[in-house]
Formats: C-alpha cells, sequence, structure tokens
C-alpha cells in the first residue's frame, strides 16, 4: 500500500494511517501485551547456544525504531561474537565489580541485592553467544565542530527497552548489565570519543533449567496517582 505525502512548511510528510480498534478490541490487546511482557525476565543463565546474528540484526532495528530527541537516533549498538573480545570484556568487568562488591557498593546495597544471587562473577559475558553493548552518542562531530544531542538519556533508555521488547518476542533472554565504571568498554571497543558506554546486553537462550527469583511486579494501585 503506498501512503500518501504532503508538504507541511516545506518538509515531507506521509499520511500516519494504522490500524484502530474498538475499545472492547483495544482492552483486550492491552491486556495480552501487558500478560506477555510480564513473562519477559532477567535471565543470568545465558546459554552457548548459537543465535543467528540476523535475529540479533532485527532485535537492534526494533531498538532502533525508539523515538528520539529531534530523531537524533543518538546510539550505537556494538555486536560482538569475537570470544578474545569477550573475554577482555568479562575480565575488566569482574575486575570493576570485584571492586564494586568488595568495597565500592554500600552494605544497603548489596543486602537489596542478595534475593536476587548477583555477584562479581559474570560468566556470561563469554557465555552468550551475542553482547549488544548500547553506546550514547552524547553529540555528533561535523567538520570538527561538536554539536550536542538532546534528551540523549532518554532516548536511549527507550532504545533499550524496545530492544528487550524484541528480544522477548523472539524468546530470547538478557540482563540488563551495568558494570560500573563502564568507561573500559570505550577503551577495549575503541569508541570514538562522542560515545559513552550506556548498557550492556549479553543475548541468547536461556540454559536449559534455569530458575529466577520469584518477584512480584507493584500492583496498579502503588504505581498510579489518578487525577480524574
Ligand atoms: N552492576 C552490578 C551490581 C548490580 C546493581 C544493581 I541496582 C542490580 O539490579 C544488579 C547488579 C552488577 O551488574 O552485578
Amino acid at each position: 500500500m503506498t501512503l500518501k505525502t504532503k508538504d507541511v512548511k516545506g518538509y515531507a510528510h506521509v499520511e500516519y494511517n494504522r490500524d484502530t480498534y474498538s475499545p472492547e478490541e483495544a482492552t483486550q490487546r492491552s491486556m495480552d501485551f501487558y500478560h506477555w511482557m510480564d513473562t519477559r525476565r532477567t535471565v543470568r543463565e545465558i546459554s552457548n547456544r548459537p543465535v543467528p546474528k540476523e535475529l540479533v540484526e532485527n532485535v537492534i532495528m526494533a531498538a532502533s525504531t525508539a523515538p528520539s530527541g529531534a530523531h537524533k537516533q543518538p546510539w550505537t549498538f556494538c555486536l560482538i561474537s569475537n570470544a578474545e573480545l569477550k573475554g577482555k570484556i568479562r575480565k575488566a568487568a569482574e575486575e570493576e565489580e570485584y571492586e564494586s562488591y568488595t568495597g565500592r557498593m554500600s552494605e544497603r546495597w548489596k543486602k537489596d541485592l542478595e534475593p536476587l544471587g548477583t555477584d562479581w562473577n559474570k560468566p556470561f559475558l563469554e557465555e552468550a553467544p551475542w553482547l549488544v553493548i548500547v553506546f550514547k552518542r552524547v553529540f555528533e562531530l561535523e567538520d570538527g565542530v561538536k554539536h550536542n544531542n538532546y534528551y540523549v538519556n532518554e532516548s536511549v533508555g527507550i532504545a533499550c527497552g524496545f530492544f528487550l521488547a524484541a528480544l522477548h518476542k523472539a524468546g530470547l533472554v538478557t540482563l540488563t548489565h551495568t558494570p560500573s565504571p563502564m568507561n573500559f568498554l570505550t577503551k577495549i571497543l575503541e569508541r570514538p570519543e562522542n560515545e559513552r558506554p550506556y548498557l550492556l546486553l549479553p543475548i541468547g537462550y536461556p540454559q536449559d533449567e534455569v530458575y529466577v527469583p520469584k518477584i512480584e511486579r507493584k500492583p496498579l494501585d502503588e504505581v498510579v496517582v489518578y487525577y480524574e
């Protein structure tokens, strides 16, 4: 189907033409989507079973449909399968995480993490067939001049949310790993000065028998304030 186009103040526009649903059907669809999203879980035990590159590329393209400040799309996804690189990243991440868990993190923070079973050991960084490292592009360089991007954290955060949903749709798992500090990733991956590491996402199938912490999501009345 060809969509109608139109000039608005000198800029090309294309007709927004999408399905709409009756209130009942729309409500049912929103319910179905919520229940399906609620089955997504962070999984740390990632299988080394191969995952097609095309699948991860599709997930990245879905993430890259996210809205962004002035449509600058201020993100770069580094897609890594190279075993040597994964080994380097694991080693550097574990060094930082070891310092965090044995010194930098408060006792309260570690207590909060205890039920989730995290520690400085990060085997998934080598076991997962793919690592996706999301970089935010703080500025763009044009003819040697720096132009700041807009709402970079918001934009990249939304793209990462889309990424998680797209990955879930494919039946794959990840965890939103945030080794801190993350500047070792800039060095290992030789990223340019306008990019800063944002999130590290190991991608794969879950291992054969996986248990995840039995957590509850906050109910609606704890997350909504109504002004009707
Ligand atoms: N970045 C560390 C610690 C950590 C912090 C939070 I908050 C978590 O929800 C989970 C882990 C790590 O990745 O282990």
